[in-house]
């Protein structure tokens, strides 16, 4: 295999572990915490979770290993969008386990849930390993979006687990992911398979956290990987002084990235989707915010910034949602087929004209042309509109542009608007972990084990105090149970691990908000540069802005 000088000194870098897990697995033992509740519908959940709901939270220490001998074979399974640092979880897990006893047995069940359900699987041997220390990627084994949720599957996976004797099944995802550990976890307690199921936090969106869990994995050097391309881009932009950027982020649903990419870069313009559904803001009303930022700096001589555009932005509006439900309806069924087969963009045109109420065709006809056809054009296996594929840093700058027409003509403004796009998602996704989520994963991983070893059930594996250094860290496990509520699903009620969106009133966005309006006018940028990973700690370790001011 070709490999980088990078990677090849990647290779030899040592992760940090938390203190309590540094002693060697013979000195790691179980303090047991209080029993847990559920976050919201505690009567409902513990209906449906019998065997699983209600645990102790736990926390390890150092202290003689109490834990039953046992020959381990475990199975993990990564699931959903690629988050640097899961290769670590990986070799965090197959290390404790192999510790443990030289005779367990790491399983790798291929291209995500679908590899159990498949019975497709690799065993890890050193050699495997060793390719993939701290690196990027979910490519050591692939990931996939195949969904653990009926009984069927359910019935499949104790089958494959039967066969080779799995004693654990750790699934590496997000919210939805975890979800399914939970209910496989309740599967298997209730038939009595005696296969345990360990879940671990994963995704770039930062929305799976919450009083336990302080972030997920992979958001540190995806919104670090953004940071430094946006500072570059504001550096260029503060050179040639003549372009307005506008920067789509990922992040399917809440602005984390976003908002932790504006913290670090200090742009002119970054949107929050939970404060434009909290202000019920119009397109055009963010449009005109945008476009005030591009008088007042013109109005300063400087025709150029920076506007950074959460991905699932417009889903926010409440106008615009409404428009998507109308679109969806339009072309339910059948209907898709007879409005494909119109001939021209025209005849579409009075097609949809009549199908949409007055209000929604209002929205529709203010969209840019290209937009509207994005609309009937990409629509996912159920149907409905793919909102994250529609080009929002296209939308709002070509709204901005008419905005400024408008003003021309009114005579209040009297700059020059140039606009480039560019949308930072998969360029993220796969970079080489920052030593944040190098060692956060590989201790995520070797705790994951941790929590196997002790028996435990449907837990998630917790590491917290992530703001100090890794010696301070704290390692334990969290009842899975502990984070759901109920939640409207697809027409039912289904329970959920609570999904965290931007909380208006938390510490990083009020640190925005009351610097925004001066980054606004002025150039503050500020410029974070690459990530480090051999140098000074004060600049090779440290975590993100968002958890800096949280925990702060
Ligand atoms: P996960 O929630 O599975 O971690 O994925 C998040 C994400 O990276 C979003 O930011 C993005 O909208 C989506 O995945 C893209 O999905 P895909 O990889 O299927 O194109």
């Amino acid at each position: 295999m070709n490999i980088s000088p990078l990677q090849k000194a990647r290779y030899e870098y040592s992760p940090k572990l938390p203190g309590m897990l540094k002693g060697g697995i013979s000195q790691i033992c179980v303090e047991v915490g209080e029993p847990t509740q559920s976050v919201a519908d505690q009567d409902k959940i513990k209906a449906l979770f019998p065997n699983t709901y209600g645990k102790n939270e736990i926390t390890f220490k150092q202290g003689t290993n109490t834990s039953a001998p046992k020959k381990q074979v475990v199975g993990v399974i990564l699931s959903g969008g690629q988050a640097p640092g899961g290769h670590n979880v990986i070799c965090g897990l197959y290390d404790a386990l192999k510790a443990t006893d030289a005779g367990n047995v790491l399983y790798g069940f291929k291209n995500g849930p679908s590899g159990l359900l498949e019975d497709d699987y690799l065993i890890f041997d050193d050699e495997y390993i060793d390719q993939y220390r701290n690196t990027g990627g979910f490519d050591i084994i692939g990931s996939g979006r195949t969904k653990l949720e009926t009984e069927e599957q359910f019935a499949v996976a104790a089958e494959v687990c039967k066969k080779h004797g799995i004693t654990a099944i750790v699934i590496i995802g997000g919210d939805d992911s975890n979800t399914n550990a939970a209910v496989l976890a309740e599967y298997f307690a209730a038939h009595e398979t005696g296969v345990q199921v360990i879940g671990c936090p994963k995704t770039i969106d930062g929305d799976l956290k919450n009083e336990d869990i302080e972030c997920s994995f992979g958001f540190d050097t995806a919104t670090k990987t953004y940071s430094e391309v946006i500072g570059n881009i504001e550096r260029d932009a503060n050179s040639a002084k003549k372009y307005w950027h506008f920067v789509k982020v990922m992040g399917r649903s809440a602005s984390h990235v976003a908002l932790e990419c504006a913290l670090e870069t200090q742009p002119n313009v970054c949107l929050i989707s939970e404060e434009v559904a909290e202000k019920k803001m119009s397109l055009s009303q963010i449009a005109d915010y945008i476009a005030d930022s591009v008088e007042k700096r013109a109005a300063k001589g400087m025709n150029f910034g920076v506007a950074i555009i959460p991905e699932g932005v417009v889903e926010f509006v409440p106008e615009f949602s409404v428009l998507i439900s109308e679109i969806n309806e339009l072309l339910a069924g059948s209907k898709a087929d007879a409005f494909n087969a119109l001939p021209t963009w025209k005849e579409k045109y009075e097609f949809i004209e009549k199908g949409l109420t007055a209000e929604s065709m209002a929205v529709f006809a203010i969209l840019p042309e290209g937009i509207q056809q994005q609309l009937f054009l990409e629509r996912d296996p159920h149907g409905n509109v793919q909102v994250s594929l529609i080009e929002s840093e296209k939308l709002f700058s070509e709204m901005v542009r008419s905005k400024l027409a408008e003003r021309k003509a009114a005579g209040t403004y009297k700059g020059k608007f140039s606009a480039l796009h560019h949308f930072f998602g998969y360029e993220g996704r796969c970079a080489f972990p920052s030593n944040f989520d190098a060692d956060y994963c590989y201790s995520l991983g070797y705790n994951a084990f941790m929590l196997i070893q002790y028996g435990y059930n449907g837990y998630l594996s917790k590491v917290s105090n992530l703001s100090k250094p890794a010696d301070e860290w704290v390692a334990g496990g969290m009842p899975i149970t502990k984070m759901m509520n109920m939640e409207r699903r697809h027409g039912e009620d289904k329970p959920v691990i609570r999904k965290a969106l931007v909380e208006l009133d938390g510490k990083p966005f009020k640190y925005f908000e009351a610097h925004r309006d001066e980054w606004a006018v002025e150039t503050a940028f500020t410029y974070p540069g690459a990530i480090q990973y051999f140098g000074p700690a004060e600049v090779c370790d440290i975590t993100t802005r968002t958890l800096a001011l949280e925990k702060g």
